[in-house]
């Protein structure tokens, strides 16, 4: 039978692309009781972030979805009725001829990177007409406003983060009850040079902190700092007040729970981003980090967005850690930075708290989604009669 959705992803670096399209498989699939059949070029990097999945097994089921090893030469399929290239990789021709056989043609679309830049509202659902095939690609663009394409989210995630117990999860790592004056934060980044900074301000200010930082890129510049030869997951290291430890990289739902855990996030890319705003917890966010400073313009669309409505000291407290954590030039030293930060946290926390709700604002992407696609095969079975 002719899928719902074929949902196409290409593992470029790190694991923002496979994250955003296995999310947004599994709610289309839960919550949408939709057909989805995921393409993925790199079933290692899938498997880290949802162990369930197979590595060496080209086709199987996880969680409703059909996950099939994307390799070539692409074997011909039927289309599914809507198409999803997820940020621009590119669908086998086989594929695409295909598509243009089908009567009505799937809708086809191009899953774009989130921004909080102005121009995505007047750029998203643009059509661009393949220049040979009877075809045409729409741009789908996540955001922040509601004529975006909105944001990944599922339904209960509300309820879930109520009903999380926060005391469990510290006990489940081995950790005792946060002290009085304790922060624990999570740290998710890519190597950084604000890095060292950051931790010396911790070190300095002496209010204890509890650093838990999961696998991944940042280890050896942090082991650097600690004057250790390298750091594996289950390392704990003690400096004054403050404590590092390094948590193995878990599956997506038990990062929501560290998310939910902790004081303050340290998040990058999209997808994490995207969930430490929903944890509705103080956050901060590296950038993915392009030539010429480009990342520096989505930080800012989002810095605007994000405190458009906290008043002035607090707006500089968010954003000059932020900056700071971004090196975006002229940002105050991160002990500056860092103290600003602290002496603002209580405001800070009230705002992330309230934030969802202003998110929210946005519409679910995958609700969107269903819409584009039922919309545009009812016309076009409109236009066929
Ligand atoms: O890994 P990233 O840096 O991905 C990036 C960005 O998406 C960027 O925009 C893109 O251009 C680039 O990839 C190619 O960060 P991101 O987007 O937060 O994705 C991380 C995913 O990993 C997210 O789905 C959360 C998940 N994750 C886990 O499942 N377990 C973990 O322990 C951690 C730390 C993350």
């Amino acid at each position: 039978m002719r899928p719902d959705w074929d949902i196409f992803c290409n593992v470029v670096d790190n694991y923002g692309d496979i994250g955003v399209a296995w999310r947004l498989a599994r709610v289309l699939a839960r919550e949408h009781h939709a057909s989805v059949r995921l393409w993925v070029d790199d079933l290692e990097a899938f498997n880290r972030l949802w162990p369930a999945v197979d590595a060496h097994v080209a086709q199987q089921q996880c969680e409703g979805v059909t996950i099939q090893l994307w390799c070539a030469p692409f074997a011909p399929v039927e289309p599914a009725r809507g198409v999803i290239e997820a940020f621009g990789c590119a669908l086998p021709e086989t594929y695409l001829a295909a598509m243009a056989g089908q009567t009505p043609a799937p809708v086809w679309l191009n899953l774009e990177y989130l921004s909080a830049e102005p121009w995505v509202v007047t750029h998203h659902g643009l059509p661009s007409p393949h220049p040979a095939l009877p075809l045409t690609k729409y741009f789908f663009f996540p955001g922040f406003m509601p004529e975006t394409g909105g944001v990944l989210i599922e339904a209960d995630h509300a309820q879930r983060r109520a009903a999380f117990d926060v005391e469990t999860y510290w006990r489940g790592l081995g950790l005792a009850a946060r002290s009085r004056d304790e922060l624990r934060v999570s740290l998710f980044s890519y190597e950084n040079p604000a890095l060292p900074a950051l931790l010396d301000a911790w070190l300095s200010v002496g209010q204890p902190v509890t650093c838990l930082v999961p696998e991944g890129r940042v280890l050896p510049q942090l082991a650097d700092w600690l004057g250790t030869p390298a750091l594996v997951a289950g390392d704990c290291h003690v400096r004054q007040a403050l404590r590092v430890r390094v948590l193995p990289f878990t599956d997506q739902d038990s990062y929501d729970h560290l998310l939910w855990a902790c004081d303050l996030n340290f998040v990058r890319g999209e997808d994490s981003c995207v969930r430490a705003q929903w944890a509705a917890h103080p956050m901060v966010w590296q950038a993915y980090p392009q030539n010429e400073g480009a990342h520096w313009d989505k930080l800012e669309a989002l810095l605007a967005l994000y405190l458009e409505t906290v008043p002035k000291a607090v707006a500089d407290a968010v954003s000059g850690l932020w900056h700071g954590w971004n090196g975006v030039p002229g940002a105050p030293d991160m002990a500056t930075a860092w103290a600003a930060w602290l002496a603002a946290q209580a405001a800070i926390d009230r705002h992330a708290e309230a934030w969802p709700a202003r998110l929210a604002r946005a519409g679910r992407l995958s609700q969107k989604l269903v819409d584009f696609v039922e919309n545009g095969l009812k016309s076009r079975a409109f236009s066929n009669s």
